[in-house]
């Protein structure tokens, strides 16, 4: 029997998404939605037991005993498989590190048009980290050693990672004694290609311990490396007014979306985009001027710290086309889909790539460079102003949600404690007592084998009621904003009365949106430093918290995922496993999928599952933050505890006669 079709409201959670889905069914286009309806996986692949790393295969593994022609055993295949997909996403990480560090290197020769350190102090404090000498010198200078520092991280073939240091001390002893501490970031990456080829490394905990090893590199390298340079570039993310979803495009202004993930290019364009010159061009052209919206990490990345709406995370890329109101894609690394290009040739958008290193047939090709980034940045808007004149029938569905991101671990330092006294000490107290329960951090993609959007924000809400504090970053944290949850208010309603105290005495939503996917990287700070204020611990497998990324399907999820469990935290992954074995039909292929739970526990306090029910995400969630605050001899979760104080209380109050009032502050009883 054919399978039933799924109606648009079962593809997506998000109201601008199903409007778009409908359009696209009238106007015959296909999108990835409709295409995983029409594409089934393949269960041996999805299962990781098909090798195709040699010529004498592929060979598809599907029975008890059986092995490959060179007698590789299904776990062996399974973990090369996975260290493969680790080792990719943590080259698309760090090689956007490297990138941003050429270009910092760039800026402080005085050679890359248009950029300037906007954050003197973090390349202060970031360079002192490093005991690179501050005091006297130009940001120049210590941008100059700085930039020579990390671009060295990329080559280092021995010793140990220079960021590392960052991580809490025990944690860094036990990498050490693990035998796992990073060495160089391309080595790791390189080494991971070495050991997968035919007849190489065939004990799958062995491919597996270089496998953290690699992601390591990413999250505690590269990817914290990208963070830290674009702060020092472009600012580090405070609070500021943002929007979210596909009603932010303009129907009177050139609509360029920025798409993929660096925002070397997209910061420049923002600036591009508001030079007199180039408003004075759109409207010669008809148009009121350039009207920019983000797609995905380079979303997030310009939202934070410009306050650039959003027009959508991964799966409203093509959406975005549809509404035939977008004069130009412009696009630079990961994640971008090949089908933009066919499917913009039903309309007059023009995909622009940028990057030397992602081309796609079809697609207009101006490349980016920073050394003269402005005049590159105004040439692709002038493409795209040229444009609007082709401009045909236009829908834009009239849907936006409003948003606060930017919660930089800077930032929640300063909140929580003013300029004078900044510090986490009111986070770890308010878990302490059990008014937060636990942190939660929802990340990753989008993926159109489930409905889009609805398992981060089904999880986000109930962990919200649950008094767990969640903070999101890349596609995960755009699909919150766009059903409303990164709004103070807005977002209170769904939180347990503990959190919502906090939230409300801080001023802060209970989702905290802390940036894009290498900006995973913060979370990790966030949680040192928590171990730092003390009271929670002395290492990250301590804290009661966990990683989610419900609905993934990127190889740099996995790598991100890898590095978090080997820095102590337990992840879950919903969807399918790439490593899933078929128990069914072949006992023990489930044994690598096992190791990574049970055989990391042991050994790094982390662990990794994949858990396709939501509802059972959410249990596994809680009760590892309850065991965990056991663990630590806090007081067991009670949320009658809390609730009866913050502004709510206030108003409630204000209703009282006096005498009551004062009762119910004071404890002086009413006469
Ligand atoms: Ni992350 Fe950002 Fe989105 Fe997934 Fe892709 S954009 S780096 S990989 S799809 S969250």
């Amino acid at each position: 029997m054919p399978k039933e079709k799924r109606s648009p409201e079962e593809l997506s959670a998000d109201p601008a998404a199903q409007q778009m889905l409908i359009r696209a069914e009238e106007l015959g286009l296909s999108t990835a939605f409709t295409r995983a309806e029409e594409l089934a996986p393949c269960n041996i692949g999805g299962a990781g037991m098909c090798c195709k790393l040699c010529g004498m295969g592929p060979c598809r593994l599907t029975k008890d005993g059986q092995t490959g022609i060179c007698g590789a055993t299904i776990d062996t295949i399974q973990a090369r498989n996975f260290i493969r997909a680790i080792a990719a996403g943590a080259a698309a990480h760090s090689d956007h590190g490297r990138d941003m560090a050429f270009t910092l290197k760039a800026v402080a020769h005085g050679q890359a048009e248009g950029y300037t350190i906007r954050d003197i102090a973090k390349l202060r404090i970031v360079a002192s980290k490093y005991n690179i000498p501050i005091e006297g010198r130009s940001p120049e200078e210590i941008a100059n050693d700085l930039a020579d520092l990390y671009i060295a991280q990329f080559g280092q073939q021995n010793g140990v990672l220079a960021p590392v240091i960052r991580a809490p001390r025990k944690r860094q002893k036990l990498w050490q004694e693990r035998r796992i501490m990073p060495r160089g970031i391309d080595r790791e990456v390189v080494e991971a290609l070495h050991r997968t080829h035919i007849g190489d490394d065939q004990d799958p905990e062995h491919i597996l311990e270089h496998a953290v090893r690699t992601a390591l590199s990413d999250g505690w390298g590269g990817s914290l490396i990208a963070t830290d340079i674009s702060d020092i570039l472009f600012g580090t993310p405070a609070p500021i007014l943002g929007q979210a979803n596909l009603g932010v495009l303009k129907q009177d202004m050139v609509n360029v979306i920025v798409h993929g993930h660096e925002p070397t290019l997209s910061e420049m364009i923002v600036a591009a985009s508001q030079d007199p010159e180039i408003i004075a061009y759109a409207r010669k052209a008809g148009a009121k001027g350039v009207n920019l919206s983000g797609i995905c990490c380079t979303a997030n990345e310009i939202l934070m710290r410009q306050g650039i709406p959003a027009a959508g995370n991964f799966l409203h890329q093509e959406l975005a086309i549809l509404t035939g109101a977008v004069e130009a894609m412009v696009v630079d690394v990961q994640c971008i889909m090949q089908a933009l290009v066919q499917l913009a040739g039903n309309f007059h958008t023009k995909i622009i790539t940028t990057s030397p290193k992602v081309k796609i047939k079809g697609a207009l090709h101006i490349e980016f460079d920073e050394h003269k980034a402005l005049t590159i940045a105004k040439q692709i808007l002038r493409e795209a102003i040229d444009n609007f004149k082709n401009r045909g029938e236009t829908h834009i569905p009239d849907v936006r949600e409003d948003l606060i991101p930017g919660f930089s671990h800077e930032y929640i330092n300063y909140m929580l404690g003013g300029s004078y006294r900044a510090s986490f000490r009111p986070l770890n107290d308010a878990i302490m007592a059990g008014r937060i329960r636990g942190v939660a951090a929802i990340v990753g993609c989008n993926n159109p084998r489930s409905k889009q959007d609805y398992l981060h924000t089904y999880v986000t809400k109930e962990l919200l009621r649950q008094d767990v504090l969640v903070v999101e970053t890349g596609c995960g944290a755009i699909a919150s904003a766009k059903l409303g949850l990164l709004l103070g208010e807005a977002g209170l309603e769904h939180v347990g009365p503990g959190l919502r105290e906090v939230c409300e005495t801080v001023g802060i939503p209970p989702v905290l949106h802390m940036g894009s996917c290498v900006d995973n990287s913060r979370i990790l700070t966030v949680l040192t430093q928590m171990v730092e204020e003390g009271g929670l611990g002395d290492d990250i497998d301590q804290i009661p918290a966990v990683g989610l990324a419900p609905e993934w399907m990127s190889e740099k999820a996995l790598s991100i995922g890898t590095y978090c469990v080997a820095s102590g935290v337990y992840v879950i992954f919903g969807g399918s496993s790439p490593i899933s074995g078929m128990p069914d039909r072949v006992s023990d292929s489930d044994r690598v999928l096992r190791y990574i739970s049970e055989g990391w526990e042991a050994l790094y306090g982390g662990k990794m599952e994949f858990v396709a029910d939501p509802d059972e995400m959410i249990r596994r969630t809680l009760a590892h933050i309850d065991k965990k605050r056991a663990a630590l001899n806090l007081p067991a979760y009670d949320p009658a505890r809390f609730g009866r104080s913050g502004d709510r209380r206030m108003l409630e109050l204000e209703e009282l006669p006096l005498a009551e009032r004062r009762a119910a502050l004071y404890g002086v009883p009413a006469k």
